[in-house]
């Protein structure tokens, strides 16, 4: 996510580290480069002049050069800016206070309403709610079978009707949602190739008939200022409650993202960060800024583990890690959890001083490390995994034949578990370690 901004800023940064005592202008000249890194990443110029002109005014001042480590400072002041930038604090998805509560996802074609009318359903539905869908987009021949395909996967039931017109449809969604007893109605509209008055006027009509209590426009993050452009022409037609930003796991530059907010006023609620269903997440302003600055993004990393850990077998675990009696079974469950939590490039994403220049080096890391891993562990018996100390050379050999890969996996393999066992023996009996510290995590192979 927008890695060229992040280590350009982080370039920035470590120059001015290196300086030890600021002047007024060393600062200047960092804010300079810092102006450089926003306009490249097509943040609206306008919005990167007012952004500077904050920051500045707040990072030349005396407390800050003065004090013992200014460059600190200066980086706090930006990353203060940032998240005001964003919207300060994360705005959620309302839920009317008498159901149905009605949702639209509008927003030109191919900008991923259909894809985020799934993703929604699915996270609703993990916060207990009953969602139903309605396949309002009625002009392009595959729409209602792409939006089924993906409801099935939730699951998530689907309100479509042959020959019916969109507002026909989003006032039959409402009734159906009512006989089902579904307390929020996702309505999936149809794109448009440009803004166009007909697609604005039938839009208007289905919220005069079945209103909305959140109208959320999709947009693109890879069309940078399009998609700001795109939001001024929609906001001005419909009573739009805010935006839902999706492909930020694409090379987007940031612009949009970083635009959008001061521009519009429309504040990012949710967005996408990838194809599958469990792609999408709450936008926060606060979040956001550390990662676009490098500093990682602990919090929504534990967050995911505890979503998609059983919370029983992630106890279990960390009550072997805990007496130290962990075996390579627990070992391969661990492995198992941990892929739960996505592609391992994206989990380093979220880890502190991931971003930019150390991007390059989660290019490297892949889960084919844990695919080996894991076929070793599986080539192993019962017995073996209980007791590793019986793996002699004969049976090491074996089991390299049998997962495709060398003695000399298997024997890494070993001596990383013994060396983790080892911490743990050491870790046994401290107390007051973090949740974070309680998942360590296996060798990547
Ligand atoms: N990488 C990535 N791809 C996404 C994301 N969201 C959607 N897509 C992809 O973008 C393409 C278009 O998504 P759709 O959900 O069909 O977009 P739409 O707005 O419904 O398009 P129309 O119905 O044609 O107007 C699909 O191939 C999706 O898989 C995302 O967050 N990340
Ligand atoms: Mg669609």
């Amino acid at each position: 996510m927008f890695d060229t901004l992040t280590g350009k800023l982080q370039q920035t940064f470590k120059r001015l580290r290196n300086k030890g005592r600021l002047t007024e202008a060393d600062v200047k000249e960092a804010l300079r480069d810092v102006r450089l890194a926003l306009l490249e990443a097509d943040v609206n110029f306008k919005v990167v002049r007012e952004f500077l002109d904050r920051v500045e005014e707040r990072a030349v001042g005396q407390d800050v050069l003065q004090s013992l480590t200014p460059d600190q400072g200066v980086i706090r002041i930006v990353r203060d800016e940032l998240v005001k930038l964003l919207g300060s604090t994360p705005e959620r998805v309302h839920m009317a206070s008498n159901p149905p509560t009605v949702i639209y996802l509008v927003g030109l074609q191919g900008a991923g309403k259909t894809t985020v009318a799934a993703k929604l359903a699915r996270m609703l539905r993990h916060q207990g709610r009953q969602p139903l869908l309605v396949a309002a987009d009625v002009y392009r021949p595959a729409a209602v079978e792409q939006l089924k395909v993906l409801a099935d996967k939730v699951p998530v039931p689907v309100v479509t009707e042959p020959g019916l017109n969109p507002v026909d449809l989003a006032e039959l969604g409402l009734k159906m949602s009512r006989r089902l007893a579904k307390d929020v109605v996702i309505i999936d509209t149809a794109g448009r190739l440009h803004v166009d008055d007909v697609l604005m006027t039938e839009l208007q009509e289905m919220h005069r008939r079945a209103p909305a209590h959140e109208m959320l426009l999709v947009v693109d993050a890879m069309t940078g200022q399009d998609a700001v452009k795109v939001a001024l022409a929609f906001k001005e037609r419909l009573p739009l409650s805010g935006v839902v930003m999706t492909k930020l796991d694409g090379d987007a530059r940031g612009g949009a993202a970083l635009s959008i907010r001061q521009v519009t006023g429309l504040a990012i609620k949710l967005m996408g960060s990838g194809e599958k269903l469990e792609d999408l997440e709450l936008f926060n302003p606060d979040r956001m800024a550390s990662r676009i600055l490098g500093m990682g993004d602990i919090l929504t990393l534990i967050e995911k583990a505890e979503a998609s850990m059983d919370q029983r077998d992630a106890q279990a675990l960390a009550g072997k890690i805990e007496k130290a009696d962990f075996t390579l079974d627990d070992f391969r469950a661990m492995i198992e959890q941990v892929k739960k939590l996505g592609p391992l490039s994206k989990v380093m994403e979220m880890l502190p001083g991931m971003g930019g220049q150390m991007a390059k080096m989660k290019d490297q890391v892949d889960d084919r490390g844990l695919v080996r891993v894991e076929a070793i562990l599986n080539s192993m018996t019962k017995r073996e995994r209980a007791k590793p100390e019986i793996l002699d050379g004969s049976r090491r050999l074996r089991i390299a034949r049998g997962s495709g890969t060398s003695v000399q996996d298997v024997n890494r393999l070993v001596k990383q578990f013994d060396e983790m066992k080892k911490v743990m023996r050491q870790m046994k009996g401290k107390k007051g370690r973090s949740r974070m510290g309680r998942l360590p995590f296996p060798p990547l192979g």
